[in-house]
């Protein structure tokens, strides 16, 4: 998979993909990811890439040229160029299942007031927003979605952490998790985790994942597809049952 970055700020990503997963993912080979300087696609001796906008209101917009040429040049059959916008539709894990069988993403991050309208109309095959909040940019959210997106990518995580059992991996949030000691200020790990009975272990952990998905984010229970056993297990925190602590 490939994945191009296009931005006037391109110093911004130079941490976070060398760290971690993603820096692991990149040195493997599973992902290469290109930072582009929006201004070396700009034309004339200053490159400039922003303008006044028409009909005034102040502020500035980015000029379509640079986007345009930038882009023509990435793309090939199999890209896909998204714009990280709060018009775009919300980001989520089955947005993010979804790129992540995409060849090529260019993703295009905006500044100032935005970008020209022609470039959300004619260049952008996808507007994604990662939330309703107006940032200085767009090149957090395209840390996100890429860090989203190659995180699941086969190879990417090692076997203890593969996808699917975390948050939203089974359409649940995740229950709590426990390390040593087995007694911090006086406050035990729960016994049943302590069993060794793995059966036991299983069910305990469901029940607290259910439990807390239940209580915290009722409306992904909505969605989620449940076993008989664990919409059993619902009914009864709906009669005032808790999960053993
Ligand atoms: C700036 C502004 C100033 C005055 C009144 C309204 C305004 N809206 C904006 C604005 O939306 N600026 C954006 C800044 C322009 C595009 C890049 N910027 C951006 C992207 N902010 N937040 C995002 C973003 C992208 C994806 N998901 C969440 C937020």
């Amino acid at each position: 998979m490939k994945i191009d970055i296009v931005t006037l700020f391109p110093g911004i990503f130079a941490g976070p993909l060398q760290e971690s997963i993603l820096g692991r993912a990149r040195a493997k080979g599973l992902v290469e990811i290109g930072v582009i300087n929006l201004r070396d696609s700009a034309e004339g001796r200053h490159r400039v890439t922003d303008d006044y906008p028409f009909g005034g209101g102040g502020g500035m917009v980015l000029k379509p040229e640079p986007l345009f040429a930038c882009v023509e040049a990435l793309r090939r059959p199999g890209s896909r160029v998204i714009l990280l916008d709060p018009q775009g539709r919300r980001f989520s894990q089955d947005v993010a299942r979804e790129l992540a069988t995409v060849e090529h993403l260019i993703l295009l991050c905006g500044r100032y007031e935005g970008v020209d309208e022609r470039v959300r109309e004619h260049l952008a095959d996808d507007e994604i927003s990662i939330g309703d909040y107006v940032l200085t940019g767009g090149e957090l959210p395209a840390l996100v979605v890429t860090d989203a997106v190659v995180r699941l990518l086969p190879g990417a995580l090692g076997d203890e952490e593969a996808p699917g059992k975390d948050s939203f991996g089974a359409g649940l949030l995740e229950g709590p998790h426990y390390t040593r000691p087995e007694e911090f200020r006086g406050r035990r790990v729960p016994e049943a985790l302590l069993s060794g009975d793995h059966a036991r272990i299983a069910r305990w952990r469901r029940a607290q994942a259910l439990w807390r998905t239940w209580r915290r984010r009722p409306d992904l229970l909505e969605t989620a597809d449940l076993s008989p056993e664990e919409q059993k297990l619902i009914e009864e925190f709906k009669h005032g049952k808790k999960p053993e602590a």
